[in-house]
């Protein structure tokens, strides 16, 4: 047997991009043979989680398709690509003559990023010209969007915790141990914050639940959902009442943040964060004198009513201390290319509440309406109704709040066109299916997640093994769905000819060339994207270094420590969310085996295992007469789930939690119970945490 042949690239599953090494065996036909961690990457130093040799069952997958399917009737009938294309452009051109620009809209989801396409997708976008978009980062990330928008100037100059270097983490609603970090690339977590500990610092996690990142941490603070903005304006009151700021000179509105908490004693978060003032007083100090220290929030902020107001006040304690743009505190990496400049060479400067959704009246943000509101925008009548849709690598059926209206909205679509790798519970409702090659079949230079990593680096992946001759790229697709928006014609023809001399990599060899690393700026010793690509594992950058005042995009060049929606929002903040009657609090979980709604339909990532189960408190299901492993019925104002009772006195008493992603054919999607109303009214996005449920034991069936 010939030896294998090896690829030494990025797994592109999640953001941690940890390197791998792929063992292919070419004859007589392309087989992985192996997949391990790549003890050269930069970033990862051999560390692999589970779920990188899904990689090699993606690639395999009978189930995966490998054609373009269009529905007939019921059934999915394989069509060729070109016939495919001139289909979907007649019909997106035909509804947006007959109904408007904005009737043909966009579903952008999640593994975009983890490719080149979002660099097709903008163009796209800019020949769309649809208000009609959305995408995951309104499920995920918007808080944080508009808390840069308005502090720092630019959506994109995002704080991210350098952890390799801090002497004090305090997570609040993130699971870094099973996420490998997100907005925050840190493969192995788990490594970096055992880390913390071993060098004599303090990691402090915030979670309702003890998760896999709190039973590692120095301490878990059990917090009640939602109660993150009242812990964090309380802990600024005791750091500016006991004189133990240190906020730089480079920003503007601390008078305003003092005049705020001075009404956030600890004793008044008591109820809202369940959590004893004397703790939190503690809290506060130890973070303040800690040699440097960074608060750090995901999905468990995120996901609330008070998401970006949550945000901001993360970012004000990081400034306060003194822990903004310094080591160890919260930093902002130098990538070889400028994202944020990008994309304001093609939008302009990030764009908030430009237009409206119709019903909900949310605003969009950076040409994006909330994806909470995108049910509404295809079945509520009228100008701007969406009658067509592109749904690029999304699962919205499943990830969206209120899953089943999303569905019914789907239906009811004149045009859906999904571009994926499976006949998701979204693309079976399509009409077209343009599925890509899979991971393993693509080369790329990542330019995105170097913006968001603990540590300056680039790293390229070579394909390790080639695609099927007729096969295409999201790139390829993309492109082909941008030709036919245009419609035939001279500039069609001037773009496609322009399209086949632009490929992706000499677009990003271009960025690289003329971006703040690249020769253009610094010469001779410039980085190249030549370079990159024959460096296997990476270049490394070096650590992040303090440049703030060289990206802020604020008028005054100051961080802006008190923006006036912010501190008004969070002046008139109520103290909790309707329970509607209803006695629990419903959260998110993630599963290092599962990638959002997708990897767990995957053979090798152990599809049905009893991981989608409710967790409950020992004293919630004795109340309730249920027993570990008991179905149960979940109930919200929205819907109802039946699953299995997992009892784990790591839950808080009066909180469940359910695993996001699941639904369709293996476990029950916890977005049947989220209502798409709640969402975080500053920046639309889905407040999937704000949940309230009741728990009864299933009505046991007759025999
Ligand atoms: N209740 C609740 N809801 C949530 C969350 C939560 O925690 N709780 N989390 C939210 C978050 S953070 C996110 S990011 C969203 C994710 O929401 P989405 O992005 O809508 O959903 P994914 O589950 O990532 O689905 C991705 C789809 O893309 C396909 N796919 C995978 N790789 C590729 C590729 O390379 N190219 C193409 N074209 N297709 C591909 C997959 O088969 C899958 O159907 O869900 C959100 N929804
Ligand atoms: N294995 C795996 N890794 C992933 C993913 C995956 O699906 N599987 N998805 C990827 C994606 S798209 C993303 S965005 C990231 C998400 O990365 P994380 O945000 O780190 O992941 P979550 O597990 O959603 O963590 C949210 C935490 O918030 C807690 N929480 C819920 N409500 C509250 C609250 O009110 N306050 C506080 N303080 N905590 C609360 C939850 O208990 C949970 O532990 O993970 C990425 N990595
Ligand atoms: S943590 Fe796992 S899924 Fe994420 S990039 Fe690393 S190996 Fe891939
Ligand atoms: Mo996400």
């Amino acid at each position: 047997m010939t030896a294998p042949r090896v690829v030494q690239r990025q797994c592109p599953l999640c953001e941690a991009h940890c390197g791998i090494r792929v063992a292919v065996i070419d004859l007589p036909t392309p087989t992985v043979q192996r997949i391990d961690g790549d003890p050269d990457d930069v970033l990862s130093h051999g560390y692999i989680c589970p779920k990188a040799t899904a990689l090699t069952s993606l690639y395999e997958d009978p189930d995966r398709l490998r054609t373009p399917m269009k529905r007939v009737g019921d059934e999915f009938v394989p069509i060729g690509w070109d016939e495919a294309y001139a289909e979907i452009g007649r019909r997106m051109r035909e509804l947006r003559r007959r109904h408007g620009r904005d009737a043909v809209g966009l579903y952008q989801g999640n593994p975009t990023a983890h490719s080149t396409a979002p660099l097709a997708i903008e163009v796209f976008k800019r020949v769309l010209r649809s208000r009609n978009v959305f995408s995951a980062a309104s499920l995920d990330q918007f808080p944080q969007y508009l808390a840069s928008t308005l502090m720092f100037g630019d959506h994109f100059v995002l704080p991210i915790a350098d952890v390799d270097r801090t002497d004090h983490l305090l997570v609040l609603g993130a699971n870094p141990a099973v996420s490998n970090g997100s907005i925050t690339t840190m493969p192995d977590a788990r490594g970096r914050l055992r880390a913390i500990r071993e060098r004599g610092g303090r990691v402090v996690v915030v979670d309702p639940r003890r998760t896999e990142t709190a039973r590692l941490a120095t301490e878990h603070v059990s917090i009640r959902p939602g109660g993150d903005p009242y812990l964090l304006l309380a802990m600024l009151h005791v750091i500016l009442r006991d004189g133990l700021d240190r906020a730089p000179d480079r920003v503007a509105g601390l008078d305003e943040i003092r005049a705020l908490v001075a009404g956030h004693p600890p004793t008044s978060a008591e109820a809202a964060t369940g959590i004893e003032a004397e703790a939190i007083e503690r809290m506060a100090r130890e973070f303040a004198t800690a040699p440097s220290a960074v608060a750090y929030g995901r999905l468990g902020v995120c996901h609330h009513q008070t998401g970006s107001v949550t945000h901001w006040l993360i970012n004000v304690l990081n400034a306060v201390t003194g822990n903004l743009d310094r080591p160890g505190g919260s930093m902002f990496p130098s990538p070889p290319v400028d994202i944020g400049q990008l994309l304001r060479l093609l939008w302009g400067p990030s764009a908030y509440d430009k237009y409206r959704s119709r019903g909900a009246d949310l605003p969009s943000l950076v040409g994006e309406l909330p994806t909470a509101t995108m049910a509404d925008e295809i079945t509520r009548p009228g100008a701007r109704q969406v009658r067509g849709l592109v749904v690029l690598a999304g699962n919205p059926v499943v990830s969206a709040p209120d899953g089943r209206a999303v569905e019914a909205a789907m239906r009811q679509l004149d045009l859906l066109v999904c571009v994926d790798l499976y006949l998701s519970e979204t693309a079976r409702l399509a009409d077209f299916v343009l599925p890509p090659v899979s991971q393993l079949e693509r080369s790329e230079l990542d330019i995105i997640f170097p913006s968001l990593s603990v540590r300056n680096n680039v790293r390229y992946s070579p394909r390790a093994i080639e695609p099927p001759p007729a096969s295409q790229e999201d790139w390829d697709i993309v492109q082909a769905l941008t030709a036919e928006l245009i419609g035939p014609g001279p500039v069609r023809r001037v773009l496609r000819a322009l399209v086949r001399r632009f490929t992706a990599e000499r677009v990003i060899s271009a960025l690289m060339f003329t971006g703040p690393r690249g020769p253009l700026r610094r010469g001779r010793r410039g980085l190249t994207a030549a370079r990159v690509r024959r460096t296997p594992g990476g270049v490394d950058l070096g650590p992040l270094v303090p440049h703030l005042r060289e990206i802020l995009r604020t008028p005054d060049r100051r961080v802006q420590l008190a923006p006036r929606l912010l501190l008004d929002t969070a002046k008139d903040m109520g103290a909790a969310t309707v329970d509607h009657g209803l006695d629990l609090q419903l959260i998110g979980r993630r599963h290092l085996r599962s990638n959002n709604s997708w990897l767990n339909r995957i053979p090798a990532m152990g599809k049905g295992k009893r991981r989608c189960t409710v967790l409950l408190h020992p004293d919630d299901a004795e109340a309730r007469g249920v027993h570990d492993g008991d179905l149960v019925v979940v109930r919200s104002s929205v819907g109802v789930v039946e699953l299995p009772v997992e009892v784990s006195d790591e839950m808080r008493p009066g909180v469940v939690s359910i695993p996001h992603g699941w639904g369709g054919d293996v476990g029950a999607s916890v977005n049947t119970l989220t209502d798409s109303a709640l969402v975080d009214g500053l920046s639309g996005n889905a407040a999937v945490n704000a949940t309230w449920v009741s728990v009864a034991a299933a009505p046991v069936p007759a025999s």
